[in-house]
């Protein structure tokens, strides 16, 4: 649960989304979301499947971004849904025992809520202002990272304006794993950019 790709077509850059999401994993990525707002159920299915078998030979999960319909149509590894989204006592039953459920805290409401769910893990979201998501609540900060780490028992992520540069701070604060759409979708190389990613969050938990 390192490097999470959540996607979004149009951070791509008119590329091909398929070949974005693989050139990204292909660097290193660890987990992929895949995330559809404009979609129909069918056409999110659709894309779903094919994405799934896409990351089938790197043996890399598929979360489903908050459908459930969706995450049981294409047999996914998991669901991630923001807390204002779906409450957790819809999901935990509906899934087959094992797979991944993340959930996005947006306040230290949310974060202290979320202690009593058997979760995968706790995306802090927005960490930093982004322009990929900005019908966001405040961000979480640095600091935000060192108080959730020291009031949650689930692995942390960290979600919004992440990248090559304030990357190793995230980890150092205490993230686990960095999720991230731009500095992946719309990078030049989604391979090198990956690959960088990766390497600085080695780095960064070995000097801790
Ligand atoms: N949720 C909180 S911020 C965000 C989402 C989906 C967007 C993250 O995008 P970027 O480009 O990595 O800042
Ligand atoms: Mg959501």
């Amino acid at each position: 649960m390192e490097l999470y790709l959540v996607t979004d077509e149009a951070a791509c850059m008119g590329r091909d989304f398929f070949w974005v999401v693989e050139e990204a994993v292909k660097g290193g990525v660890t987990l992929v979301q895949l995330r559809e707002k404009a979609l129909s159920t069918s056409a999110f299915i659709d894309k779903a499947k094919r994405l799934k078998e896409l990351l089938a030979p790197y043996k890399v999960p598929l979360i489903i971004n908050d459908s459930i319909e969706v995450a049981l149509a294409c047999d996914a590894d998991g669901i991630h849904v923001g807390q204002s989204d779906m409450p957790f006592y819809e999901l935990e039953n509906v899934l087959p025992a094992g797979r991944i459920i993340g959930i996005s805290a947006e306040t230290k409401e949310n974060v202290q809520e979320a202690e009593a769910w058997n979760i995968s893990y706790l995306a802090l979201s927005p960490l930093f202002a982004t322009p990929s998501k900005t019908d966001t609540g405040n961000p979480w900060g640095m600091d935000g990272i060192s108080w959730a780490k020291q009031n949650s028992r689930h692995p942390l992520m960290v979600i919004g304006g992440l990248n090559a540069i304030n990357t190793k701070e995230a980890i150092q604060n205490g993230a686990d794993g960095i999720a991230v759409i731009s500095a992946l979708c719309s990078s030049p190389s989604p391979y090198e950019a990956a690959k960088e990613l990766r390497a600085i969050i080695a780095a960064s938990k070995s000097e801790i």
